[in-house]
């Protein structure tokens, strides 16, 4: 059945608010990608970073990034997500604010959605602001350098190598 076609979810991974003294950042990007293996095929799990705040929240956070593989279309997989969100403790206050588990769909492999260009602020793939994010795209270069962002045609490595080589001019 088309339904049941598997796709291919890159995502990325983000905390910095432990729910205890164990349950720290690291520790929560654990376990989301052990519920995240509960919707689908995990096919990749990059290194956990230690990255400096971009923004007003002063915690360092924890990012990471899966490579995930299931037949559930983007609206279903962001439900799932922010289920698992919730789970972790999420809770939408403050944009940017601190947050015990931010996961984001980066890209998948259907290319853009909503397809054609249409706009969508529940939903766009690729996310809007990936390509400025060493946060997203570090942990990507460890499990998907070759995969192509749809919209400048550029892979993974590319863009990381740009967002290098414009951090060392600033
Ligand atoms: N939404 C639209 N497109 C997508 C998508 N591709 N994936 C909508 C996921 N969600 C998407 O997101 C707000 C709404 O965006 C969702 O309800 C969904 O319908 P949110 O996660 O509820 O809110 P947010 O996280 O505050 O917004 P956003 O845009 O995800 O924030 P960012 O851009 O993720 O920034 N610094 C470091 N070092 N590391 C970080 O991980 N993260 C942020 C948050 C700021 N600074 C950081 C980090
Ligand atoms: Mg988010």
């Amino acid at each position: 059945m088309a339904g049941d076609a598997p796709h291919i979810y890159a995502l990325a991974l983000g905390s910095n608010r432990p729910l205890s003294a164990r349950r720290t950042p690291a520790r929560l990007l654990t376990e989301a990608a052990m519920r995240i293996g509960a919707i689908g095929t995990v096919r990749g799990i990059a290194p956990i970073l230690s990255t400096p705040p971009l923004g007003p929240s002063a915690r360092r956070f924890a990012n990471g990034a899966l490579l995930v593989e299931t037949a559930l279309p983007p609206p279903a997989m962001l439900a799932a997500l922010q289920k698992i969100e919730n789970h972790l403790g999420r809770r939408r206050h403050r944009r940017w604010g601190a947050r015990s588990m931010d996961i984001d769909i980066i890209l998948w492999s259907g290319g853009m959605w909503p397809p054609a260009f249409r706009h969508s602020r529940t939903l766009m793939i690729p996310h809007a602001a990936c390509r400025d994010r060493g946060f997203v795209l570090t942990p990507l270069l460890a499990i998907a350098p070759d995969w192509r962002d749809p919209v400048t045609g550029l892979s993974i490595r590319h863009l990381h190598a740009r967002l290098q080589k414009a951090a060392q001019r600033a």
